[in-house]
């Protein structure tokens, strides 16, 4: 690997699921594809400073420490990951940005569109000084979906008529899976709606190109108490965790359904649950057009089944195509055609992308301003089922 590229000092703040899958990916991104910068992971930021410490070891990160504050004065650290509860996302977006630090952040961006309106405003300001941000919409990198986006680009589906968007998860059917942090408000903001469904809507505008209008929806909590977590010990980099004596309030939903319309003239459909009993990560979306379908399963993620209405009917049916050749986004990084991807790819080819807009002196994509309109959407959801799921404007 050439030695004369830039260094740049990244800090990474949490170190749940997301800081394994993030810190895998901040280890890979200086030894695939054209490297920009050679980075060095400086810090992971956690709230206790012995277990940062411990995550700091096993991730590879040269430090670990209980407070993110001080990484904004270092002049080492350039770039500021933030993986944490969204809780937090304003707060330390906002001052990393203002101290000059270039900003990745977990989705959904904030807990609330007043907070992402505040981030929005400081990355726009930043990006002024040269300084970049962007929101972790990594399933935008699955080469599966940057083809679907390609092909309805391409006016291979022709006119985009439907969208319908599920994302299937079962981990909290249990009724004494612990009250963590995605299942309270305060912490969250929302649960399967924030937490999964702002992948499906993030994913479906940017497959169709078309942005969601006004929805109408309904949610629902079918689990109402759960035990308490008891304190974190170990290193944790799955959902689960201990379980305490005491109960507590579940304050989000289990499960969003809603539909809207497209600025383009779509009807999309969304579901987000984990209460789909059976369903891991299934993460779906079709789309029909006048001229050819798309439907995709992340469980299959390295496949995408088109079905050409030029054809004629019949010789024709949904063809599987193996997204896995160089000409397909992001593949070209790794192996031959058919060796097939996994969940932690997208991952780098996203810090790909941020670290080409570092170097290439742009703003990354997906914006802050992209992750605030999702945040939107996310909000027009629950005023929609806080109302008896009047259609609500977005
Ligand atoms: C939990 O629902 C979760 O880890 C999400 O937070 C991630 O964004 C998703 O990729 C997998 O499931």
């Amino acid at each position: 690997m050439s030695t004369e590229l830039p260094e740049l000092g990244v800090a990474v703040v949490g170190h749940s699921f997301m800081g394994a899958v993030h810190s895998h990916a901040w280890r890979t991104v200086d030894h695939v594809g054209s490297p920009r910068f050679r980075t060095r992971r400086l810090v992971l930021a956690g709230r206790d400073a012995g277990r940062a410490q411990a995550a700091a070891a096993q991730f590879g990160w040269e430090e670990g420490v209980d407070d993110w504050r001080p990484l904004l004065e270092r002049d080492d650290v350039h770039v500021v990951d933030i993986l944490t509860p969204g809780d937090s996302h304003a707060e330390i977006a906002i001052a990393a940005l203002e101290a000059g630090k270039h900003v990745i952040c977990e989705k959904p961006l904030a807990k609330t569109v007043e907070e992402a309106q505040r981030m929005t405003q400081a990355a726009q300001a930043a990006s002024a000084r040269g300084v970049r941000s962007m929101v972790a919409f990594n399933y935008r990198k699955v080469p599966a979906i940057g083809l679907a986006r390609q092909l309805v680009e391409a006016g291979r589906l022709g006119e985009v008529r439907q969208v319908r968007a599920v994302y299937l998860q079962d981990w909290i059917v249990d009724p004494e899976f612990p009250l963590t942090w995605r299942l309270q408000k305060d912490r969250s903001g929302a649960g399967a709606l924030g937490d999964i469904g702002s992948h499906i809507i993030d994913a479906a505008q940017f497959i169709t190109g078309q942005r969601l209008t006004g929805v109408s929806g309904a949610v629902e909590t079918f689990v109402k108490t759960r035990p308490l977590e008891a304190a974190r010990t170990g290193q944790n980099t799955g959902l689960g965790a201990e379980a305490s004596t005491e109960r507590g309030e579940v304050t989000v939903d289990d499960a969003a359904v809603f539909f809207g319309r497209g600025d383009g003239g779509a009807l999309m459909t969304f579901e987000a649950t984990r209460m789909a009993l059976g369903r891991k990560n299934g993460m779906r979306i079709e789309v029909n057009g006048s001229r050819g379908s798309i439907a995709f399963d992340f469980e299959s993620m390295n496949e995408l089944h088109f079905f050409d209405g030029t054809l004629p009917d019949a010789e024709n049916g949904f063809r599987r195509i193996l997204a896995t050749e160089p000409e397909h986004p992001g593949v070209s990084n790794w192996w031959p055609a058919g060796h097939g991807l996994g969940y932690d790819h997208p991952f780098v080819h996203e810090l790909q992308e941020f670290l080409g807009a570092i170097a290439d002196e742009r703003d990354p994509s997906p914006s802050f301003a992209d992750g605030l309109q999702v945040q939107q959407v996310l909000e027009a959801v629950q005023r929609s089922a806080d109302n008896q799921s009047v259609y609500t404007s977005i």
